[in-house]
């Protein structure tokens, strides 16, 4: 001071000492802010993380909580040099413009820098557990993916098992061994649901492709046209024939590959079999809203079948068709078979067959007209030859799906036609 007072007046020197104190004052103040707004945000993530934890899976639970932890302790040092940084802009204001300025700005440069400091590692452990919690997430999920498939695997098995165990080959009944629903917990914690039923208890779409047709036969494509009709589509003509058009191997009707290209859709007609659900969507008239089970139009409504439980789809070519079998299929399956007109002939068999699975169709004489029944008899069986499989296993909240579909040969010997895990 003295040397200064050298070359500047008094009020001079006290103007320049006046703004750098405003200057400090002002810098405390904005660290004192941030370091309050990180601490703030320390604490709503860590609150983020605790509640977040209540709604995963124990080892995911821990190390959230773990991470909360990291938060909460950085949280905790903002808040600690908030204090500081507020004590000390406090101190320098009643100081005024006594107190060592130099000393006082080394000591904010220090402050800063450990608040930079404490920011970077609590930013880099962050990272890391972030890093090591989603390393040991993946492969806590491969090794529960591995179990529920190892489940899955071994549930299909046995039930496959089982159906090849079946006393009477030739009879295929509801109430069997094998369509015994298993619905179990194992040692390792794995729920599984398993379901297998018989194809055969609904009518395959495929028999629209029978090579040559079925000689004497009601045309399959009348049958999957009555059968929508039980399931409340009463316009059912040009989706049939749509279906007509898709899998015979001419390109001569309305719904042929120009149909398709003049719509625009990209693609033609496959002229050959289906071969999955998804490419039934492709043809005209067919979407997932179609499959959908339709209200009811009063208490008892006739035509409220549902088209997933009565059509299949069993793919591959073939010369004769599936036959539907009497002893597991729906009332509207059968209605679709014998004809709109012959209802009570489903009646009759879904009544006959609660005390007596029916071992031949002679017991159908009586009240199956010998005409009508030349003309279904390739339609019908008392036993069945394609089984699914629809299975779930689940561990924790995590799943996984099965769906098999499997031939059973006439000696019991069982093939595995499809198999998928979803
Ligand atoms: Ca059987
Ligand atoms: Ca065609």
């Amino acid at each position: 001071m003295a040397v200064m007072k050298g070359f500047y007046s008094e009020s001079e020197v006290s103007s320049g000492v006046h703004r750098r104190s405003g200057h400090r004052r002002s810098v405390l103040r904005r660290m004192r802010v941030l370091s309050g707004l990180l601490a703030g945000m320390c604490f709503l993530i860590t609150a983020g993380m605790i509640v977040g934890a209540l709604f995963v899976s124990c080892d995911t639970r821990i190390r959230l909580l773990f991470l909360a932890g990291s938060y909460l302790v950085t949280g905790v040092i903002f808040l600690l040099l908030r204090l500081l940084f507020a004590r000390r802009a406090e101190a320098r204001h009643s100081s005024g413009r006594r107190g060592t300025h130099s000393e006082s700005g080394r000591r904010g440069s220090v402050l800063v820098m450990v608040l930079v400091l404490v920011t970077l590692a609590a930013l880099l452990v962050t990272e890391s557990q972030v890093i090591a919690a989603l390393r040991m997430r993946l492969e806590g999920a491969r090794l529960r993916n591995a179990c529920l498939r190892a489940a899955l695997t071994d549930s299909a098995l046995r039930a496959i098992e089982r159906l090849g165990r079946d006393r009477d080959f030739t009879v295929d009944y509801i109430g069997e061994e094998w369509g015994r629903t298993v619905e179990t917990t194992r040692q390792d914690g794995v729920a599984v649901f398993l379901k297998l039923e018989d194809e055969n208890r609904r009518f395959d779409v495929n028999n629209i492709f029978v090579a040559g047709g079925v000689p004497n036969g009601r045309p399959a494509a009348e049958i999957v046209q009555d059968i929508m009709t039980v399931c409340g589509d009463f316009t059912p003509i040009t989706r049939v024939q749509a279906l007509r058009d898709w899998v015979d191997p001419d390109e001569e009707g309305f719904r042929e590959s120009d149909f398709y290209r003049d719509h625009g859709a990209g693609y033609g007609c496959r002229n050959r079999w289906l071969a999955c659900w998804p490419e039934l969507l492709l043809v005209d008239g067919f979407s997932r809203d179609y499959f959908r089970p339709r209200p009811r139009r009063a208490v008892v409504d006739p035509f409220h079948g549902r088209l997933l439980e009565c059509l299949a789809l069993i793919p591959g070519g073939r010369t004769r068709p599936v036959a539907v079998n009497v002893n597991t299929a729906g009332r509207d399956v059968l209605t679709g078979v014998f004809g709109l007109e012959n209802a009570q002939i489903a009646e009759y068999i879904v009544n006959f067959r609660r005390d007596h699975p029916l071992a031949s169709l002679a017991p159908l004489t009586p009240v199956v007209p010998e005409r009508l029944m030349k003309r279904v008899r390739p339609y019908l069986a008392v036993r069945s030859e394609f089984f699914s499989i629809r299975a779930r296993a689940s561990r924790e909240g995590a799943a996984l799906g099965l769906r098999a579909l499997l031939r059973r040969k006439d000696g019991g010997g069982v093939q595995v036609l499809q198999w998928v895990m979803m």
